[in-house]
C-alpha cells in the first residue's frame, strides 16, 4: 500500500531530523509530506534539507504563516490524494505518537478491515504520559467524554491525532465543509467518519509527552475546543 505521512510542523526543527529518518526506516512503502507554516525556528529549511537527503520520499509544503493544524492537514490530504497515495497518515511531529505502531496499523488498513485506524489513548491498553499534570490528564479525558456524549460518536479517543485513512474513505469525506482548526478538527473528522458509516478501528497507544521543543498546550485551547464541539452538531445536521 502506497502511504503518505502528512506531518504538520510549527517549530519542530529539533524533532524533524530525528523523526523523518526513523519513519522512513520502517518496513513500509512510505513518503513524507511536511506542511510547515513558516516556523520561526527554521523547520522549513530543515525539511528542505531532508528532502535533498531522501529524494522522492520527502516533500515539503510551505505556507506563509501559522494557519492552524486543521488547514495544514486538509492541504496535506489534498496533496497526498493528488499524488496517488492509497493511504494517508496523520501524526504529530513531536514523537508523541509511537511510530513503531505504524506497520501494524497500516496492515489493518490494507487488509480492508478498516476505513480509518486510530491510535487511541482511551481503549484498554492505551494511556497518556504519566508525566502529564493531573489537570491535563483530566481535561483530555473529560474532553473526550464530553465530545462523545454531545455528538454520540462511539469512538473512545475523538481528539486523538494519530490516524491512518484509506484514500477511498478520505475521498468520501466532505473535506470542503471542514472548518475547525485546533483539537476540534480531529473531532470533526471523527464525527464525519462516523456519520458516513466508515469503519473505524481503535488500537491502543501510549501517548508520550513531546521530547524536544516547547509545549503549546493551554487550558484556554481546550476550553475553546469544548465550545467548538457544539458547532459541529449544527453544521452537520443534514447528514
Ligand atoms: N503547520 C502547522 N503545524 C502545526 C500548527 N500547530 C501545531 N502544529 C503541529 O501539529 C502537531 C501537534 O501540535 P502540538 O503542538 O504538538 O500539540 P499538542 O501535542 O497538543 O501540544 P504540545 O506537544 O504539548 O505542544 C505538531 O507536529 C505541531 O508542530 C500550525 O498552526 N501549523
Ligand atoms: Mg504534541
Amino acid at each position: 500500500m502506497r502511504l503518505t505521512l502528512v506531518l504538520p510542523t510549527y517549530n519542530e526543527a529539533e524533532n524533524l531530523p530525528r523523526l523523518i529518518p526513523a519513519v522512513l526506516a520502517l518496513p513500509l512503502d512510505l513518503r513524507v509530506l511536511v506542511v510547515d507554516d513558516n516556523s520561526p525556528d527554521g523547520t522549513g529549511q530543515v525539511a528542505e534539507a531532508l528532502k535533498q537527503t531522501y529524494p522522492g520520499r520527502v516533500d515539503v509544503l510551505h505556507r506563509a504563516e501559522k494557519q492552524g493544524l486543521g488547514t495544514a492537514y486538509l492541504a496535506g490530504f489534498r496533496y497526498a490524494l493528488n499524488q496517488g497515495a492509497e493511504g494517508v497518515i496523520q501524526m504529530d511531529a513531536d514523537f508523541s505518537h509511537p511510530i513503531e505502531m505504524l506497520p501494524s496499523m497500516a496492515a489493518l488498513l490494507s487488509d480492508g478491515e478498516a476505513d480509518m485506524v486510530l491510535g487511541s489513548r482511551y481503549v484498554p491498553g492505551g494511556a497518556v504520559d504519566e508525566r502529564w499534570a493531573a489537570w491535563r490528564k483530566g481535561l483530555s479525558a473529560f474532553g473526550n467524554v464530553y465530545a462523545r456524549a454531545i455528538l454520540r460518536v462511539p469512538i473512545r479517543d475523538v481528539t486523538g491525532g494519530y490516524r491512518l485513512w484509506h484514500s477511498r474513505a478520505l475521498r468520501a469525506m466532505p473535506l470542503h465543509r471542514v472548518r475547525s482548526n485546533g483539537y476540534v478538527f480531529q473531532v470533526e473528522m471523527a464525527y464525519l467518519a462516523h456519520k458516513l458509516g466508515l469503519r473505524v478501528i481503535e488500537v491502543p497507544i501510549y501517548f508520550r509527552e513531546r521530547q524536544w521543543g516547547r509545549s503549546k498546550m493551554s487550558f484556554r485551547i481546550q476550553v475553546e475546543a469544548a465550545i467548538g464541539v457544539w458547532r459541529l452538531l449544527f453544521r452537520y445536521r443534514d447528514l
